[in-house]
């Protein structure tokens, strides 16, 4: 059999907004659009996807949130209706997807043999998360690959952003191995925004974007040093300042999904893509792509 790969590895932010002002006919809410730097900026990921072959959509979300170990889907339908407790207004989306329990189960049982306390999540009423499903509706609204659903642990809120650090490089070197073995080629998202001090109030309508800015200078400064980091193909830099980012721009990449990534891609010196960056009620979203499957062997 054939190795398994990586693809390309994405930021894939979340905010329902974005599924809001897209209209999905599985989204009841009904919107006049919006947020159309972060649209088109998917629009040009799908489009950089378009032609590329591959079996499995591998997503860490920070909005599945866990405190003992590290949780994987183990249910291989889930269809149900997923809403934002923040944002009921403008996600009420109706899934039905389907995991990858064995892929799922592989990155499980090696992360669990190199030390880390994971879990299988069997539940079959187990509501999925929206940041999942934001991430994964905007990369591939077509809902025609099968998904691993990746919890995030919660280690810098019990430990430290170093804990947190450790933990999710550990979980990248399993992910990167069980794809290896799996014999699959997989894209992977994490799911999360830059900068994320918001708003605490709603414009009305929501998608006003004459209302739509960053939430300060501060923030902005923070957003566009990362995006240059990614896109100079510093990774390493970036796991370097991720306490820093964590703390002074509340960045969204603490539940790991950042740091997950990046070490699942081999901490990449190749140069991401960056597809498009825009605010979300005052937080920072950047998309980016780095393109693996043309960097050849590793
Ligand atoms: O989950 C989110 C987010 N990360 C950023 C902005 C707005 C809503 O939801
Ligand atoms: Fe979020």
């Amino acid at each position: 059999m054939a190795k398994g790969s990586i693809v390309a590895g994405c930021l894939a932010p979340h905010p329902p907004h974005l599924v809001y002002a897209d209209n999905p006919e599985q989204n009841e809410p009904v919107s006049e659009g919006g947020w159309e730097q972060l649209r088109w900026g998917y629009e040009r990921l799908r489009e950089s996807l378009k032609d590329v072959d591959y079996d499995v959509i591998v997503v860490l979300s920070p909005h599945w949130q866990t405190y003992v170990g590290t949780h994987f889907i183990g249910v291989e339908k889930c269809s149900s209706k997923s809403v934002d407790p923040v944002f009921p207004n403008l996600f009420r989306f109706n899934y039905d997807l389907t995991i990858d329990v064995e892929l799922a189960r592989s990155i499980h049982d090696q992360a669990k043999s190199e030390g880390m306390s994971v879990k299988m999540m069997e539940n079959p009423d187990f509501r999925v998360d929206y940041g999942t499903i934001v991430s994964c509706h905007m990369v591939r609204p077509e809902w025609d690959k099968p998904i691993v659903s990746i919890s995030s642990n919660r280690s810098l809120s019990y430990y430290s952003v170093e804990v947190m650090q450790e933990m999710m490089m550990e979980l990248g070197r399993s992910t990167a191995k069980a794809i290896e073995e799996s014999g699959k080629k997989c894209v992977l998202l994490a799911s999360n925004s830059l900068s994320h001090r918001h708003f605490v109030t709603e414009t009305n309508p929501p998608e006003d974007m004459s209302k739509e800015h960053i939430t300060s200078h501060a923030m902005h400064l923070w957003d566009m040093r990362m995006i240059e980091l990614m896109r100079s193909g510093k990774s390493q830099q970036i796991i370097n300042e991720m306490p820093e980012f964590c703390d002074q721009a509340i960045a969204e990449s603490d539940g790991g999904a950042l740091t997950w990534l990046l070490s699942a891609m081999g901490v990449p010196t190749q140069p991401a893509t960056l597809h498009g960056y825009g605010t979300i009620i005052g937080t920072g979203n950047a998309i980016m792509e780095w393109p693996c499957r043309k960097w050849g062997e590793q």
